[in-house]
């Protein structure tokens, strides 16, 4: 499981070397192995020479501040990355030159050591190792976001396009299908920015970057999903005239699988942020359509998509396996604690194991608060001690 990876990464490795909690952040990888800068795309967080984006974005992502403009790096994602940083976490790409890999120790850039992945319009297909190691990736935890633009959009002229190509590995996996969903063959276009919420408790539609509500497609595809294949595929928003609870219409999708979450996204135009290296025509989609709501669905799915998976059965923690609710997770400065009987104190530890956080003692029954008032976005533990003796824990994460 990705996170229990990435906690005894923290807990085994950082103790050794705390030099290493600078860098402790959940990392998010943006792929650029696919010709993700193809053709008008320039699908990358940053490119120091035009179409050859590099591993790590210049000027370091140590110097971004709250201030930083997204024309601080060069790529039609930079708004992308430079957000992601200015909430915590940190960001890579996987160069052309890197390997798509899951649990191969020789590979520095192996699936494994990513809270969540990005990839943004693919137009290579995947090899068979490729598809078992994505595959592999979501089963123990982690966090894939597949994004396609419309139907017949070879930018690289080798005969697959994003959809295609996305189906592809979808559909030859065993069983086929293992998300619940498939990128439809069409080519779509919203100018109205019209779509729907469809559940109050829709992470994608309700997180730490906003509510939104509205999308615009240029040229994507739609969704069909579902719920045969994967039971928890979801559609967040629909295009317009299709029931926003429905299976098929969807602009925006996700679903569980394994220990891990996906989504998905039929259009590359929404993260576009219309600035990148010359020669591409962009427009910005990132904030200055569908009232900036492009910006809050794309951070929500990636802090969720990159947020440890509490609810699935066998990676429960002892904490929940003990019939107690950690929530929300993640949160900003304080959770709630509820469950059988009230713990007697709840205290949080950061990665290196400091206690960061100590709940007050606990009145009446109900629910118990711990709360973090000015913690730095990341993961924490949570230890629940209980009357009888038992300690238990809940991995949490703050925005
Ligand atoms: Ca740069
Ligand atoms: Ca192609
Ligand atoms: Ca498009
Ligand atoms: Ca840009």
């Amino acid at each position: 499981m990705r996170l229990s990876i990435t906690a005894f990464l923290l807990f085994g490795l950082v103790a050794q070397l705390p030099a290493y909690a600078q860098t402790a952040r959940p990392r998010i990888l943006f792929d650029a192995t696919k010709a993700e800068t193809a053709g008008n795309a320039d699908w990358t967080i940053d490119e120091d020479t035009n179409g050859s984006p590099q591993r790590l974005p210049t000027p370091l992502q140590s110097t971004v501040t709250a201030t930083t403009a997204e024309t601080y790096w060069t790529g039609a994602l930079s708004s992308w990355g430079i957000a992601l940083v200015q909430r915590g976490y940190a960001v890579e790409t996987l160069p052309s030159t890197g390997r798509i890999s899951y649990g191969d120790a020789s590979n520095t850039q192996d699936l494994h050591n990513y809270a969540a992945y990005v990839v943004d319009e693919p137009n290579i297909r995947y090899t068979g190792a490729e598809k078992t190691a994505l595959l592999a990736y979501v089963r123990n935890g982690g966090g894939l976001f597949m994004i396609s633009d419309h139907n017949m959009s070879d930018r690289n002229g080798d005969g697959w396009d994003s959809p295609n190509i996305w189906n592809d590995f979808m559909s030859t996996a065993t069983p086929p299908n293992p998300f619940g969903i498939s990128f439809d063959l069409n080519n779509l276009t919203f100018t109205t920015g019209v779509g729907a919420a469809n559940a109050p408790a829709d992470s994608l539609l309700h997180g730490p970057a906003g509510n939104p509500v509205a999308m615009e497609y240029h040229n994507g595809a739609s969704l069909t999903l579902s719920r045969t294949a994967n039971a928890s595929v979801r559609g967040a928003l629909f295009q317009p005239g299709q029931a926003t609870t429905g299976s098929t219409g969807a602009l925006v999708a996700h679903a569980h699988y394994g220990q891990g979450r996906v989504a998905a996204l039929g259009d590359s135009s929404p993260p576009d942020d219309g600035t990148g290296s010359p020669g591409n025509n962009l427009y910005n989609g990132w904030n200055a359509e569908a009232n900036g709501d492009h910006a809050r669905l794309l951070l929500n799915a990636t802090i969720w998509l990159a947020t440890p998976n509490t609810r699935i059965s066998a990676t429960r923690s002892s904490a929940e396996a003990a019939g107690f609710t950690v929530f929300p997770n993640p949160a900003v400065g304080q959770f709630f604690v509820s469950g059988p009987v009230l713990p007697q104190q709840v205290r949080a530890f950061d990665t290196l194991g400091n206690i960061v956080a100590t709940s007050a003692a606990p009145t009446g029954t109900g629910t118990l608060a711990v709360a973090l008032p000015g913690a730095a976005p990341g993961l924490y533990v949570l230890r629940l001690s209980l009357a009888d003796g038992r300690e238990l824990t809940q991995r949490v994460a703050v925005q």
